[in-house]
């Protein structure tokens, strides 16, 4: 989810992008592409796939608006200008149709909604008395922050274990920061429990909460884990990164799944619902050990993850440098598509992004078709579109299979203008130009369609065609 959030910025920082900037020198940026990426598993016949039911399933169980910092890291990400006014509007705002997945974890028996990132790697809840800062760093009450409870509360945990002398330390790049002690203890989601979990507790945060989640359950690469071997945080850095087994690498090494996977199927909102809503229960699921369980057809395939490499964690198991679950996209067709080049870049599964982001030369060729056309709106630089206009069809090719992206997801309300008219954005947005280093975006309007199913283990992903919802 969105937390993207963390992950991006982890990402960015990786890249030694400073915040507020445009470019990124690779530095430490290490991608390697698969060669295996050319011959993609296609599961066609005998779908349910090799993959096996999941073990565990939760509901995801509330949308809320999100945070800044992911808007912000993903108009970095995409090359924007994230200190103009511009940047913050590139991104859809705290609309009812932007929204985070969250779902209920127990930490040391304590109960908290936490927001499920594909795009990070800590598993991190705030901690009890925690002191509340604004972005320029001048204290501020607690409330302030928004997280959803008072905050995790150590002392009153039976299975919790500080792991002393190490510090976790984010800083995003429109200014949150999280920083703090970490400690060890049982993390439950669903019926999956894990022991002895790296959990970092901050006692330090700027942040800019929704007022229901106190933290994040980050889904990625050990590679992407911020905990540091130092009690001062000022110190932190790549030279003494502690790399740790994130909570679902955790469960495989604790044998608490039968297989490697984790599940994610996003329900879409229907107009209405996002309309008077903002607490859906009946977004989908995160499943742990299998795919999600929800309907599904024939067309599905298995692919690698681009820019996974076998790196080892402390306890064994393949790892990756890179926090994020990237592929390779073979195409996109809609009326006119043979017209345009397409994408030879890195396209990431981001639960967190609500719309795609896809090269400039697709979503102009594509908002062309709509009738009447979208157009881009002088203001936010993002293609809007009338809300009763005919949507033309539109599908992702990766790994040989065409996923269609149903007609719905490709409109979005987005808020009403000062004649109270409803404004609707299209579902696929401009990411920029196809060009070395871009990092295009499927996100929640291209998820909806497919459940997806993660290997971080073997560093695969398949998607498979959901049945028509
Ligand atoms: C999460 O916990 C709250 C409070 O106990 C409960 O009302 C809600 O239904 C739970 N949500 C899910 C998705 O289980
Ligand atoms: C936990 O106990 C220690 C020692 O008594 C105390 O310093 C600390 O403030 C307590 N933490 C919380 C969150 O109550
Ligand atoms: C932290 O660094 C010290 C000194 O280099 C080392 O002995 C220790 O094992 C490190 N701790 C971790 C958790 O990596
Ligand atoms: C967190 O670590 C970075 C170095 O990686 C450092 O520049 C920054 O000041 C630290 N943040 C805090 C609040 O100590
Ligand atoms: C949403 O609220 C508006 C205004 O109160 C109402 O007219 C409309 O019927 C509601 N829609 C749904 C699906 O409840
Ligand atoms: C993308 O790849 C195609 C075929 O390999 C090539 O013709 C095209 O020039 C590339 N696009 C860009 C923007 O370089
Ligand atoms: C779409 O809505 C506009 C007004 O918002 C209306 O003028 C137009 O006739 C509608 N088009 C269709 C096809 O319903
Ligand atoms: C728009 O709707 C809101 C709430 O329904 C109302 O307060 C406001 O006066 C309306 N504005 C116009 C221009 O009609
Ligand atoms: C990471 C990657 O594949 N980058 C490619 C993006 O597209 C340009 C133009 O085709 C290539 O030169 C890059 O190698």
């Amino acid at each position: 989810m969105a937390r993207d959030v963390i992950p991006i910025l982890s990402f960015l920082s990786l890249l030694g992008a400073r915040a507020g900037a445009t470019n990124t020198e690779n530095s430490n940026f290490n991608f390697v592409r698969h060669v295996r990426s050319l011959t993609p598993r296609a599961d066609s016949e005998a779908v349910a796939l090799h993959l096996p039911q999941a073990d565990v399933s939760v509901p995801f169980g509330a949308k809320t608006p999100r945070r800044k910092s992911k808007r912000l890291a993903l108009a970095a990400l995409r090359g924007r200008d994230t200190s103009s006014s511009r940047s913050d509007t590139v991104v859809l705002d705290g609309s009812d149709s932007d929204f985070e997945y969250l779902t209920n974890v127990t930490i040391g028996g304590q109960k908290f909604s936490l927001s499920v990132d594909t795009g990070s790697s800590d598993t991190w809840v705030i901690q009890q008395g925690f002191s509340c800062f604004d972005l320029d760093g001048n204290p501020q009450s607690q409330d302030v922050c928004a997280f959803g409870s008072g905050g995790f509360n150590p002392n009153a945990s039976k299975t919790f274990a500080p792991f002393p002398d190490v510090s976790f330390n984010i800083t995003y790049t429109d200014g949150e920061v999280l920083l703090g002690p970490v400690g060890v203890d049982t993390v439950t989601i669903g019926g999956l429990s894990v022991e002895k979990q790296v959990v970092p507790i901050p006692t330090h945060a700027a942040y800019l909460g929704d007022g229901i989640n106190s933290g994040i359950i980050g889904l990625s690469f050990p590679g992407g884990t911020t905990v540091f071997n130092t009690t001062d945080p000022l110190k932190a850095s790549k030279a003494n990164q502690i790399i740790y087994s994130p909570f679902f690498l955790s469960a495989v090494e604790q044998k608490q799944v039968k297989n490697p996977y984790f599940s994610i199927a996003l329900d879409r909102d229907s107009f209405e619902q996002e309309e008077n809503d903002t607490f859906d229960p009946n977004l989908g699921f995160l499943s742990f050990g299998g795919i999600a369980p929800v309907p599904v057809l024939k067309n599905s395939v298995t692919v690698p993850i681009q820019g996974f490499s076998t790196m080892t964690t402390q306890k064994g198991l393949p790892g990756s440098n890179l926090f994020f679950y990237t592929v390779d996209v073979d195409s996109y067709t809609f009326p006119g598509s043979d017209k345009v080049i397409t994408a030879n870049n890195s396209t990431v599964l981001d639960t967190g992004t609500t719309v795609n982001f896809f090269p400039s030369p697709v979503a102009a060729a594509y908002a062309a078709q709509f009738s009447p056309p979208a157009v881009v709106d002088p203001n936010t630089l993002l293609y809007t579109v009338a809300c009763n206009a005919t949507v033309p069809d539109f599908a992702v090719t990766i790994g040989g299979k065409t996923f269609p992206i149903d007609k719905r997801d490709q409109i979005l309300p987005t808020g009403k203008d000062a004649d109270n008219n409803t404004i609707c954005i299209t579902g696929t947005q401009d990411g920029g130009a196809d060009q070395a280093g871009a990092v295009f975006i499927l996100g929640d309007v291209f998820l909806h369609n497919v459940v997806t199913t993660f290997n971080p283990v073997d560093g695969e992903v398949t998607l498979t065609q959901r049945a028509p919802y």
